[in-house]
């Protein structure tokens, strides 16, 4: 090799070194938006009070989120209870601010619209994986309103169509006004919902939900349509192993809300046998646990 050749590399390593120092104190100067410390985990139970911030008691997020901490052994945290409502405004208030937290989360929902957000790894599979969600009506329905359960059967729709009625909803609008724009906007599929479904009806049908927005949503669609072919609908606001009990024991007519086969796994063994599975209306749906996309963990095990 010539002099010149050998300056050329020893230049060549000299530059190849400094950049490596340079990065490797570059490293302790990223700005750590999950905490104080460098280490996303304990900094992230830090910046959080050890707090997951849940919904309603009884949901299967929360039934799911308590067989986690179990299992990961997340001895240090609390799963806080509150509602669905509560749990979009502390997390609408976190992103704002750019602070840490973390919420028991799920799809469709309009928070991943809004916000910048990321499902923390569950190497575990403690939260199962896709999830449809079914349509589940009284024993009895199809003869006493054989047009409504026709309607019911066939009611079918996607995550996004989903997620646009909660964006309304979230933006301010009444969920019945949500529900009738997006019938407005979107009458091929709402047809194809009402093929071979007589128009012409009087009855009353009751519909069960929970206030979860993803729920809020779905059942005032349905609500609308059912109203545009003549019924009067009631909608039964209940937790979530009442509205199993109340469609089982045919004290609703129906609902459109069992998150399976996982979610409601344990309602649905409870009543699946007294009532009828019209199957999904909606699939690749999901649970978890949801952080803001800058908070530097990415599983659950780096809660530990
Ligand atoms: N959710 C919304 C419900 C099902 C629908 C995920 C909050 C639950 O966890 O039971």
């Amino acid at each position: 090799m010539s002099n010149k050749k050998k300056q050329s590399w020893l230049l060549l390593l000299l530059a190849l070194g400094l950049a490596l120092a340079l990065a490797a104190c570059g490293g302790g100067n990223d700005v750590d938006t999950a905490g104080d410390d460098d280490n996303g985990a304990s900094s992230a139970g830090e910046g959080t009070n050890y707090q997951i911030i849940g919904i309603e008691p009884g949901a299967g997020v929360m039934k799911a989120t308590e067989r986690a901490i179990e299992e990961y052994g997340l001895d240090d945290w609390t799963l806080v209870e509150s509602s669905s409502a509560a749990m979009g405004a502390e997390l609408t208030k976190a992103y704002e601010n750019e602070e840490p937290i973390i919420v028991t989360g799920w799809t469709p929902h309009w928070k991943f619209a809004k916000f910048d957000l990321k499902y923390l790894e569950d190497p575990k599979g403690v939260y199962g994986e896709e999830e449809k969600i079914h349509t589940l009506v009284r024993k009895g329905l199809q003869d006493d309103e054989p047009n409504a359960y026709k309607l019911l059967d066939q009611f079918n729709w996607t995550g996004d169509d989903m997620a646009e009625v909660m964006v309304l909803i979230e933006e301010g609008a009444a969920p019945e006004d949500a529900a009738q724009q997006w019938i407005d906007e979107n009458s091929d599929k709402v047809d194809a919902w009402l093929e071979g479904v007589d128009t012409n009806n009087d009855g009353v049908i009751s519909l069960a939900y929970v206030a979860w927005d993803s729920e809020i949503a779905s059942t005032n669609v349905v609500a609308k349509v059912l109203e545009s072919i003549g019924y009067q609908v009631e909608l039964v606001q209940l937790d979530a192993a009442p509205m199993f009990a109340a469609v089982a024991e045919g004290e609703v007519d129906g609902m459109v809300a069992a998150w399976l086969p996982y979610t409601h796994e344990d309602n649905y063994e409870e009543y699946g046998d007294d009532l009828e599975d019209l199957g999904e209306n909606l699939t690749g749906a999901k649970i978890g646990l949801v952080v803001p996309s800058y908070m530097d963990i990415d599983s659950i095990e780096d809660l530990k």
